[in-house]
């Protein structure tokens, strides 16, 4: 199968030129940068259906790449780890998780999701089996979108149930690990033969402002934004807020939500997830520090650092740290900059929020997002929320 990957820019201008291959994209961009007409109103993206117009069954549009060229006052590094340095300068040093995913980190996140302590995932899955019927035939015929998509598992399950009811299959799967994204949709098209798929190479904030801005689908006007696997559980209180007020204003009322959330439970349950026997958990978090080396020219030595987690009782979270083994100094070259660490300094890695249902049901319905129907295991373990965003209430003004 040939790919073809084009690159939009903010605008949702077409940039690039078929068959180009990744590790040409850098330079090619920024040629086809330099002679773009201005506004050329046939470059619109929302013109170039690419299934009617083109014959073709997917697109993979890298937003990040075509974001990252839109800046032209840094290097592309320097806009890029704004983020790397912000967490390495702070008092207590942390890293953002969306650095775990990698195509490696990628594939130890699905070796993860099969330990037999990591309960999340087995539990959301059994979920979502038994309830992907409902959900197909709630919200009818609709447009699946998923947030950190990773290998599709979940997304099948989903699929499947839409195909035996006879709804249309059209998925957007967005991730921001281009390999993971470009593989699942290799294997979901031979899968699925009357399955369309528009991936995004993106983060959530990206996607959601692309999605905001996307007119209605002739065909499949309404849409369903998955974001499974409790990866919400990964923002701090105030990022959760600022993400449920981009979903909302992303759907168009009538528009559904399905969001899976790791309930609150047994410490012991918890921590052992986190600290699995076989150390993938551990490899997997410094498997950051290795993402940060390729990625920034680092020098991380990881054998100088160690893994280690605990569940914070009273925010409700576990935390993933990245501890260093001696007083070091690292180096990322590409940013310029230089972080010390003490003898045991830790570096926050992740958290993962746990949920209350009731709690979390009262939150979403402030966002205009009422849970419609709530599924979950016979433990009360993990909880899957299909949401319908409702019409604006009086005072808040209806964006759409
Ligand atoms: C993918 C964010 C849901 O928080 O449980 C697994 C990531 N980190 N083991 C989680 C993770 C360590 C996972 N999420």
């Amino acid at each position: 199968m040939v790919w073809r990957t084009i690159l939009i820019d903010n605008r949702g201008y077409v940039l690039s030129l078929p068959n180009l291959l990744e590790d040409q994209l850098e330079n090619r961009l920024e040629a086809r940068l330099e002679d773009r007409p201005e506004d050329r109103p046939e470059d619109r993206l929302e013109d170039r259906p690419e299934d009617s117009q083109h014959g073709q069954r997917w697109v993979i549009k890298d937003l990040l790449a075509a974001s990252r060229q839109h800046s032209a006052t840094a290097t592309l590094e320097k806009q890029e780890g704004q983020d790397v340095i912000a967490g390495l300068c702070a008092e207590a040093k942390s890293l953002p998780p969306k650095y775990f995913y990698d195509a490696r980190g990628s594939e130890l996140f699905d070796q993860i999701s099969e330990l037999s302590e990591y309960y999340p995932t087995r539990t959301e899955v059994a979920i979502l089996k038994q309830s992907a019927d409902a959900i197909a035939h709630t919200t009818g015929p609709c447009q699946i979108i998923e947030l950190g998509s990773g290998s599709a598992t979940k997304a099948r399950i989903l699929l499947s149930a839409y195909e035996a009811a006879n709804h249309p299959l059209r998925y957007v799967p967005i991730d921001v690990s281009g390999t993971a994204l470009k593989e699942s949709v290799q294997q979901l098209l031979q899968e699925y033969p009357t399955l369309s798929v528009q991936g995004l190479v993106s983060t959530y904030e990206l996607a959601l402002t692309q999605i905001a801005s996307q007119p209605p689908n002739s065909q499949i006007p309404t849409r369903l934004i998955c974001f499974l696997g409790s990866t919400i559980g990964n923002f701090k209180p105030h990022e959760y807020e600022q993400f449920l007020a981009k979903v909302s204003a992303a759907l168009r009322p009538g528009d559904y939500f399905l969001l899976g959330i790791d309930l609150q439970k047994e410490v012991s349950l918890l921590e052992a997830a986190y600290n699995d026997s076989l150390g993938v958990t551990a490899e997997f978090n410094l498997n950051m520090l290795r993402h940060l080396n390729h990625r920034f020219e680092g020098n991380f030595n990881l054998s100088n650092f160690s893994h280690s987690a605990i569940y914070n009782a009273q925010k409700h979270q576990i935390e993933m740290y990245i501890e260093s083994l001696v007083s070091q100094t690292v180096e990322l070259k590409s940013l310029s900059y230089t972080a010390h660490f003490a003898t045991q300094e830790k570096l926050l890695s992740e958290v993962s929020r746990k949920f209350n249902l009731s709690e979390t049901t009262q939150q979403l319905a402030a966002y205009q997002l009422p849970v419609l129907k709530t599924f979950t295991d016979e433990k009360q373990w993990f909880g899957l929320l299909l949401c319908q965003r409702s019409a604006a209430t009086a005072g808040i003004t209806e964006e759409m």
